[in-house]
């Protein structure tokens, strides 16, 4: 459904109409709009379970029986790609573009054709940082510097539990794709909260690129590198199932030699809290096909929506996940 096509063949019937042969037109017009909302989705990629989830989010909200076509492009984690089908869609003429953009920066051209071309843009899960804010309708997702700081704030909790919070406290950090705001968020939340507390010192930080693969990897050379690690941040579950994997391999236990603090709240994470093997992981929901879907909904109506909108998310840990498993949708 186009709605600047739909205005044009307005006047373009009022002005045949006015010329006493409207009707043929208006059934030609009418039968070439199927009443169908275009929406193409440019994805991130399939790095992680999180993202899975959001994929499937879009894939189950975005169907024909709600009114919707989607065209969904995985962008296999790099920009140029996202860039690539952005310029797609809005030579397909969709009607709106939703994006979850792999960093921060670089989008102002993009964003600038796409506003040409009279098409919404709206943002989801990660956060763009463009000057001109007009460049896009509204952004929805996680609130990844409250995040971080809900880490740290669960960790100093849990090092006062069990007697350790005037010890010195070695931390490292395994960090997302660096410039996505999910890494620039979390990151800013863990290092901040740990220069606030003097017992708490990080050793290191390294991107694992928010996969498994990646996370161990890193993992395995930081425990070759330091042999007093207490506590790893992973910035998502699917690291902190790579990192749990390295340091079985040196022969300690993940959750008791080593404090496992993640973010995401994915259903592995769950099993693995449960297990002791993760101590605690920061929620971050990745349901945004129904919360886009209301947005355009709105905009459809004619209505406004809030440029910025923070999805509200809970910590769990080892001690609540056995209870809290059976309500999590992800
Ligand atoms: O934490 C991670 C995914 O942008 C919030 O991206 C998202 C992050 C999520 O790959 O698992």
């Amino acid at each position: 459904m186009k709605k600047r096509i739909f205005a044009a063949s307005l006047a373009l019937m009022t002005l045949i109409g006015s010329m006493a042969f409207a009707s043929g037109q208006s059934e030609a017009s009418s039968a070439a709009d199927d009443g169908m909302i275009t929406v193409g989705y440019a994805q991130v990629g399939a790095e992680s379970d999180w993202r899975t989830a959001n994929t499937e989010s879009f894939k189950s909200t975005f169907v024909e029986a709600n009114g919707y076509k989607l065209i969904f492009d995985d962008a296999q984690q790099k920009q140029e790609n996202q860039i690539k089908a952005i310029r797609n869609f809005i030579q397909q003429d969709v009607d709106y573009i939703v994006v979850a953009p792999v960093v921060e920066t670089g989008w102002e051209t993009v964003l600038g054709e796409a506003k040409a071309a009279g098409i919404p843009v709206i943002l989801s899960d990660r956060m763009m940082d463009v000057s001109d804010p007009s460049l896009y309708t509204a952004w929805v997702g996680g609130n990844f510097y409250q995040e971080g700081v809900d880490g740290i704030l669960w960790l100093n909790n849990y090092l006062k539990k069990i007697g350790r919070d005037s010890e010195n406290i070695n931390c490292v950090l395994l960090q997302g794709t660096i410039g996505s705001s999910a890494q620039v968020g979390r990151t800013q939340g863990i290092t901040e909260g740990i220069d606030a507390n003097p017992n708490l010192t990080l050793l290191a930080k390294q991107t694992g690129e928010f996969t498994q693969a990646k996370g161990q990897e890193v993992m395995e050379s930081f425990l070759k590198a330091y042999s007093d690690i207490d506590v790893v941040f992973a910035e998502n579950d699917n690291m902190a199932f790579g990192a749990i994997d390295a340091i079985k391999a040196v022969g300690k236990v993940p959750g008791q030699d080593i404090i496992i603090v993640s973010f995401d709240a994915v259903h592995e994470a769950f099993v693995k809290m449960i297990a002791g093997e993760i101590n605690a992981s920061v929620e971050c929901n990745p349901l945004h096909g129904p919360r886009v879907a209301e947005i355009i909904q709105i905009l459809e109506a004619g209505g406004s929506v809030d440029k910025i909108m923070y999805v509200v998310e809970e910590v769990f840990d080892m001690f609540n996940a056995e209870e809290k498993l059976p309500t999590r949708q992800y």
